[in-house]
């Protein structure tokens, strides 16, 4: 749609009116102001940032770390939508800032990442260069938002000194393992201790001295926190690299080349997360997180608890876990994954007797069903097998028996089961899960009921809770007990008779942590002649990425599963090959050739904002302890420390801020920091949408150029259809902070923005309603500065009493409002204020100092430039970004009215208000006197008048 991009100047306007382009003048001047005098610099407890103590100044004790998600610097720079956020937390930051608190806000970039190298790939520029290029354009664009940011700590996580520290944290990790007993991380130096004591036994029960050099590093390697495992990943000989769960499509193939993708057992690096697993739900607890995202973490990490029981099968004893051991009894066939290792041994020759035609698949021997089967299945990606579509499976042509009861109970092998999750087996209960009901029912199997699901139960499986029923055998019944009971009853009977025991069950893996690729960071690892890995000495950090000539990945037939990748680093011989003295003289090694994934670099650049120049380590612990240690004085006594507030979108609930929890958390256990975990408190923003429109071929057309007519709306004579949604080059909708800078002035861009709604909550872009927020300012302005000559129109008359209380309701509204982040009800508050001054002094002699500036310093966190300006015109010397604010004084909070709400025989039945200082006589007679109340009396004299000074008035009939 045309949106009028206005100056909100015209030709004729007064040399001295708030345009665009003084507007711009003024920004320009502060922005420069700020950065020459360092404004925004945040002093540090210790280091290269503290305060210069030979003046005698101390720091406060009174700290707020405000963070922003940071941003990937993408070509395509900022749109209106990105940042919402950022000046969000800087209208925060700079309230407290100017409440006289030590504000540490910067903003660094996540700069590793694929649309750098593919851009590598297709021009042969260097990644560095791009990305380079990209942060120099975005750090320009919001500059010119006046956002006030120590520039100092800034940080690029490409930067060598950066990624120097990433690497010196994997190393932390690599040389950790996980002590179940403590639960938490130690060094491994004290695992290879305690085997060399013999106090642990070796997986085959030799004595540590008995094993080879080879085989103790073995051995100590499978415990280390981040290790090389040979999983089953996806792999897309197509594409030259692995692939996650989530990067393939429901037929198997790449969602980006559509290659054919294969499931592979490769080695790779892997973090062990899951050792965290339960600290990482129960931690939730201590944090000031929105409840969906906590809940979405749960989801993720998926703690079930329940029982592993085992089925006989012949030779065969089959694992299943269940989270309903209390149903066993109502177990009437069981499940194994395609991928289950016993598939091969519990199919028989031929089908047993009692085969059901539906269950062989109409293969002629269980052999034949299983391999078709399993084909079939290993075209599917999980996401697809979970589903819920019509089930499919085959019988394996074996039986198992239900410990509980004897019965012998077909087994089957289904894709609906998951090889990655509990034991890759099941036993299916129809009667109580939905998905078994549905895959018994096409395949003719029983179903007994184990929970009475109560007169009149509609539906197919019960999964509610009810009485157990069915559920007895010699030694055991369930009958008649609630869902709770019946399981501890029975975990308890199966780890009596040796049938199982009670567990807990994670849908959490550990984290695949190797790339590829080209641009990320080197791993800080190198291989011998015995191929086992070795971690290099913190004295050859950082390994630098070295320059190669070509950035592809090394990609294969896309049909050939049997190539392996060949990640871009490995062509870089004389980096890959080399020879190092690691304590023991001269050796040659190999460097390893992965990448690591996108997301290492912002597991922990929080703590280098911190300390980022620091080159001893990697944040001081005064420093830590000072910005994110926990304050139990402050945030009560189970405070875990972290960011005082972290702002993003909450598309980042899981990935990145699970990863971010782990290393942290990882870092605590070694001691390094104090902080338990990284962000004690969490907001996530709402977006900005946008209309965008497509024509006839479904091509999307420049929204400003489309023109709505009678409710349809045109693109030139074509008709095009609207749809609403997200903000982006490539819907052609998109609107820069540029534009609005240069149309409105930032201030009025920003102040607009905080107003659009509360900031958690999405809402639709409209550029001409910017003008709004400019004629405000504009409108401020001229209560402060002569449009026409310049000059102050303040005057130095006292405000009233009536000025007074209303400046005061104000301020006290101003300051809890941006104590709260609720920015949009500010500005209306502000904007209330303004119109009332604007009436009342908007003519004649100009506007009583005091107003003036209180309106001036409560204006700044929204419109920093504008209020600089003012303060200064009013005559300030020194800049307003440390303060003051106003303060309130409570004398004009009181009310001088009352309002007393009228119940007649107990009911409300009116409200009148009086003064607040009137008498009760007076206060009844004004209820007597009341229209509604009067009619109710009638003629006659009420039994009874109660008047509760300043609550209500009661009048009995
Ligand atoms: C019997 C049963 C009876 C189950 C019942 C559920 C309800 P969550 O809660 O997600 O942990 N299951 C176990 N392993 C599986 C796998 N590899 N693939 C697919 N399903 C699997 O789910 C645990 C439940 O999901 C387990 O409990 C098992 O079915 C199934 F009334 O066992 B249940």
């Amino acid at each position: 749609m045309t949106e009028a991009i206005g100056t909100g100047g015209s030709d004729a306007a007064p040399e001295h009116r708030y345009t665009a382009e003084l507007a711009g003048q003024i920004e320009k001047r502060w922005q420069d102001y700020w950065h020459d005098h360092g404004t925004y610099n945040a002093p540090n407890p210790v280091g290269p940032l503290s305060l210069d103590d030979t003046a005698g100044a101390s720091i406060p004790s009174d700290k707020l770390f405000v963070q922003d998600m940071f941003p990937y610097p993408s070509g395509s720079g900022l749109h209106v939508g990105h940042p919402l956020g950022y000046i969000g937390t800087d209208v925060y930051a700079r309230y407290h800032r100017m409440i006289g608190r030590n504000v540490l806000h910067t903003l660094g970039y996540d700069a590793f990442g694929l649309p750098a190298e593919q851009y590598a790939v297709q021009t042969g520029t260097h990644p560095r260069l791009t990305t380079e290029a990209n942060i120099l354009n975005m750090r320009r664009q919001l500059r010119q938002l006046g956002l006030g940011h120590d520039e100092r700590r800034s940080v690029e996580t490409t930067d060598p000194e950066y990624y120097k520290w990433t690497q010196w944290i994997f190393l932390q990790i690599f040389n950790s393992y996980f002590d179940e007993k403590a639960d938490k991380a130690r060094p491994i130096a004290e695992l290879e201790k305690e085997y060399a004591q013999d106090k642990r036994s070796t997986p085959d029960g030799r004595s540590w001295s008995a094993l080879t050099p080879v085989e103790q590093r073995e051995v100590i390697d499978s415990h280390r926190l981040v290790y090389i495992s040979d999983a089953p990943v996806n792999w897309a000989p197509g594409l030259g690299t692995v692939v996650a769960n989530e990067e393939v499509t429901a037929d198997g193939r790449s969602d980006r080349g559509n290659f054919p993708v294969f499931r592979k057992n490769l080695s790779q690096w892997m973090m062990r997360i899951t050792a965290y697993a339960d600290r990482l739900v129960d931690d939730l607890e201590l944090l000031d997180w929105p409840e969906k995202v906590k809940a979405m973490q749960r989801n993720w990490i998926g703690r079930s608890n329940g029982a592993r029981v085992t089925f006989i099968a012949g030779e065969a004893g089959i694992e299943v876990f269940t989270t309903r051991p209390d149903t066993l009894f109502g177990a009437t066939y069981m499940v194994l994954a395609p991928e289950h290792a016993l598939v091969e041994k519990l199919t028989p020759e031929a089908w047993p007797e009692g085969t059901k035609d539906s269950w062989t698949g109409g293969a002629k021997t269980p052999a034949e069903a299983i391999a078709a089967y399993r084909a079939a299945a290993a075209r599917k990606s999980d996401l697809d097998r979970q589903e819920n579509k019509e089930k499919t499976g085959v019988f394996t042509g074996s039986f198992a028996v239900n410990p509980v009861n004897g019965t012998e109970i077909p087994i089957f092998v289904a894709d609906y089961v998951l090889m990655g999750y509990g034991t890759g087996a099941i036993m299916a209960v129809p009667a109580q899960d939905q998905r078994d009901y549905d895959f018994a029912t096409k395949f003719e199997l029983d179903i007994v009921r184990t929970v009475d699901p109560g007169e009149g139960f509609e539906g197919e499986a019960f999964t509610g809770d009810g009485p157990a029923i069915n559920s007895a055998n010699d030694s055991i019944s369930l009958d008649g007990l609630a869902i709770g009971e019946a399981k501890k009853t029975i975990i308890a009977w199966l780890e009596e008779h040796g049938h199982g025991e009670g567990t807990v069950q994670y849908k959490l893996r550990d984290w695949l942590f190797a790339r590829q690729r080209y641009w990320g960071e080197p791993f800080p690892i190198v291989y011998d002649e015995d191929g086992l890995p070795i971690a290099l000495p913190e004295s050859q950090l950082p390994v630098e990425l070295p320059d190669v000539d070509d950035y592809r990945p090394r990609t294969f037939d896309p049909d050939d599963a049997d190539s392996m990748p060949s990640p871009p680093l490995s062509r870089a011989t004389d980096w890959v090959d080399v020879t190092l003295d690691l304590g023991d003289g001269p050796k040659k090694y190999r460097r390893d050739t992965n990448v690591m994934p996108q997301w290492a670099g912002s597991c922990w650049y929080q703590l280098r904002y911190l300390d980022p120049t620091n080159t001893e380590v990697f944040v001081a612990p005064e420093n830590e302890a000072y910005w994110v240690g926990p304050r139990p004085g402050e945030h009560g006594v189970d405070d875990p420390g972290g960011t005082d507030l972290y702002v993003g979108g909450v598309e980042h609930a899981v990935l990145h801020l699970l990863y971010a929890r782990f290393w942290h958390k990882v870092l605590f256990d070694l001691g390094h920091v104090s902080s338990k975990e990284p962000y004690r408190k969490l907001f996530n923003q709402g977006y900005i949408q946008a209309y965008a429109y497509r024509d006839a071929r479904g091509i999307h057309v420049p929204a400003d150029e489309v023109v709505e007519k009678d409710g349809k709306f045109f693109h030139g004579d074509e008709v095009v259809t609207q749809e609403y949604g997200k903000m982006g080059k490539s819907l052609k909708n998109a609107v820069t902070p540029d534009e609005m800078a240069d149309a409105y002035g930032a201030d009025a861009f920003r102040f607009y923005e905080m107003s659009m709604g509360p900031l958690d909550v999405s809402r639709p872009w409209a550029t001409k309603d910017v003008i709004g927020s400019q004629r405000f300012l504009q409108r401020l302005w001229r209560l402060v500065v002569d449009e026409n000559t310049g000059d102050l129109r303040v005057s130095t008359v006292d405000a009233t009493e009536a000025d007074r209380k209303q400046l005061h309701k104000t301020i006290a509204g101003v300051r809890e409002d941006y104590a709260e982040m609720r920015f949009n009800t500010a500005g209306a508050k502000l904007i209330e204020l303004n119109n009332y001054v604007t009436k009342t002094y908007g003519a004649g002699e100009g506007t009583p100092r005091e107003l003036a500036e209180a309106l001036v310093l409560m204006l700044a966190p929204l419109a920093p430039h504008v209020a600089e300006e003012l303060w200064k015109r009013l005559g300030h010397v020194d800049s307003l970004v440390h303060g003051p604010f106003p303060v309130v004084d409570e004398k004009y909070l009181v009310a001088d009215t009352v309002e007393y709400p009228i119940q007649v025989n107990g009911k409300v039945r009116s409200r009148i208000t009086v003064p607040a200082d009137a008498t009760s006589d007076a206060v009844q007679a004004a209820a007597l006197a009341d229209e509604k109340v009067a009619a109710l009396v009638g003629d006659g004299t009420p039994r009874k008048v109660i008047v509760v000074p300043g609550r209500l008035i009661n009048i009995v009939l």
